[in-house]
């Protein structure tokens, strides 16, 4: 029993109206949520908070008066709200009759005026024009399973969106990933499998029926797949390996390493240029406190930097030409000795 042909044409002539369907039975709601809104705010109004008999029937007149009612009616809109004073203006007149004649009979002033006076809405589990059942039925539209298009509203076809898990037209079937915990005609249960599986029986790693890519058969189970063991090292030089449950991930090692087997400057291969191994580990080499003057010539103070070092002029001094020379100072001002710029000499 799928939906009538006729419909579906509608669905597609008319997508506007269809959608200013839904907007007209959502301002009807917003109204009605604000009438009960006002109903609370009211309450208590005129009521001085004692019990004598004069104030007893002075509120319970006061409860059903026109006074009551067009307190709350000036607040059912924002005045900037055009469809919703709209549609107030147009019904006001069933408002009042539900106020003085029919609030007794029908308490619902949401089912009363939006979906079987003014025809804005459609009772629960139905949907569309003529307020049809939801796919699985208008008790439990969609199985319970999913939701269903335009319920509650003149709009929408009827059809289902599964929720996480669910699939198939009525959702009584399990999505890929998931697995039947229980099915009838009427309800099903979907469980999501283990995430070593595309599919399952069961929620461990032993009820796949196919292992997931990143996973592989291992006896009766899908084990993850070791991407970092050394024969299948898929991660380029500076960085290295950390396998994951169904996956792996390439990090870049420590600056002081040429390659390395983990993360930190304890897990280098080899010691990059300008680095030593103390310790197990790679240490900067400090170039400036050697015997040996780093920066050849005196006139320059050595600066040292991780894993190398620069010549820098003395602070008074710039550089100009490959030599330092003293500042000229600004007149009543201290200075500053320009930063040369930085000269790597390896
Ligand atoms: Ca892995």
């Amino acid at each position: 029993m799928r939906r009538p042909l006729p419909l579906l044409l509608l669905l597609l002539l008319l997508p506007a109206s269809f959608a200013a369907a839904a907007k007209k039975c959502q301002t009807c709601k917003d109204i009605v949520h604000r009438f009960n809104q006002g109903l609370v705010e009211t309450a208590k109004k005129n009521f001085g908070g004692g019990n004598t008999a004069w104030e007893e029937k002075t509120l319970s007149k006061y409860e059903s008066s026109e006074i009551r009612l067009v307190e709350i009616i000036e607040k059912l809109c924002d005045s900037s709200n055009f469809e919703c004073n709209n549609m107030v203006e147009e019904h006001e007149e069933h408002i009042e009759k539900w106020w003085f004649k029919m609030k007794k009979k029908y308490p619902d002033l949401l089912k009363w005026l939006c979906v079987e006076t003014i025809e804005v809405c459609c009772p629960p589990g139905t949907y569309g024009p003529d307020c049809l059942a939801c796919v699985g039925g208008s008790e439990r539209p969609c199985h319970g399973n999913g939701l269903c298009d335009g319920e509650g509203s003149r709009d929408g076809d009827g059809s289902c969106s599964c929720s996480l898990g669910y699939s198939g037209t009525f959702c009584l079937d399990c999505a890929d990933g998931y697995f039947s915990t229980l099915r009838n005609s009427t309800h099903a249960v979907c469980t999501a499998c283990h995430q070593a599986c595309t599919a399952c029986t069961g929620s461990t790693n032993k009820d796949c029926k196919e292992c997931r890519v990143g996973w592989i058969k291992n006896e009766d189970a899908c084990i993850d797949v070791d991407e970092c063991s050394e024969e299948t090292n898929p991660c380029k030089e500076d960085r290295f390996c950390l396998n994951t449950d169904g996956s792996y991930s390439c990090r870049a090692c420590d600056s002081s390493c040429s390659g390395c087997t983990g993360e930190g400057p304890g897990r280098c291969k080899e010691c990059r240029g300008g680095y030593t191994l103390e310790d197990g580990k790679c240490v900067d080499i400090d170039e400036c406190s050697q015997a040996e003057k780093a920066c050849g010539k005196a006139d320059r103070d050595c600066v040292n930097t991780p894993g190398s070092y620069t010549c820098v002029c003395p602070v008074g001094f710039e550089e100009k030409d490959g030599s330092c020379l003293a500042t000229a100072k600004a007149d009543g001002e201290e200075a500053e000795a320009a930063e040369p710029p930085p000269r790597e000499d390896l």
